[in-house]
């Protein structure tokens, strides 16, 4: 798998990629990434990559030129352009797992100011990705996350592959609570089940657990998943 991230802050994009799951991907050789700065795309002496709106109104508008000539030099046939942009399709884990298998090479275009040119979401873009119901002041953030689900879902990034197939969201239910040593710490106790050694017991503590979490936080995902199995 390879990302080709372009941002007008690529130190800050650089920087996250050195830690943790995007680290060991790299360090395996199963994932590579590649930071651009947009910039390195402008020809006029103040590099810049934004501009007053046609029409007129608040803000600026990410111009079309640099991010042409961008994917025109990282592009391949087989390339896939992803937008981080609040109007994008609602990222959850069945898209990331999605994207994650249907292809190889992604070039992401962070997103910023008021938006961008709308000729480059017509004719420059593939996917369209937010992440979620709220508004964050640049499209970094929203790369790094669509990264980071993505990789630690490439085959062999995870040391138990079982921890992300069996993981909450695409189950239709929340985890259940995890407890280690010690058995007591300051007056709070382990659930005596799980001490119990009976595994019956201890399965259907889990779940009971799982469900009165999902219930309580997110009914919206049981319901989704009932729709989603009949269907
Ligand atoms: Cl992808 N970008 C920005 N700027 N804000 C967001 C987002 C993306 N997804 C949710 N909020």
């Amino acid at each position: 798998m390879r990302f080709d991230i372009i941002t007008i802050f690529p130190e800050q994009v650089e920087d996250h990629l050195k830690y943790g799951v995007s680290r060991i991907a790299e360090s395996k050789g199963l994932v590579s990434y590649f930071v651009h700065d947009l910039r390195k795309w402008t020809r006029d002496v103040h590099k810049s990559v934004d501009d007053r709106p046609y029409g007129g109104g608040a803000g600026m508008v990410m111009r079309i030129e640099p991010i042409y000539e961008a994917l025109r030099e990282l592009k391949r046939e087989e390339s896939k352009v992803v937008l981080t942009t609040p109007r994008g399709k609602r990222l959850d884990q069945s898209l990331m797992r999605k994207l994650t298998t249907s292809d190889d090479h992604y070039i992401i275009l962070c997103g910023h100011y008021e938006g961008f040119d709308e000729r480059v979401h017509k004719h420059l873009v593939d996917i369209e990705v937010s992440i979620g119901d709220y508004i964050l002041s640049g499209g970094e953030l929203a790369a790094l996350v669509l990264v980071d689900g993505m990789t630690r879902l490439v085959p062999g990034v995870l040391g138990n592959e079982q921890s992300s197939i069996e993981e909450s969201f695409e189950m239709g239910a929340l985890e259940y609570p995890h407890y280690t040593r010690p058995e007591e710490f300051n007056g709070w106790k382990v659930p005596g089940v799980l001490l119990s050694g009976n595994h019956a017991r201890i399965t259907a503590w889990r779940k009971a657990q799982s469900e009165k979490t999902t219930r309580s936080n997110r009914i919206d995902i049981i319901t989704e998943t009932k729709h989603a199995k009949k269907s």
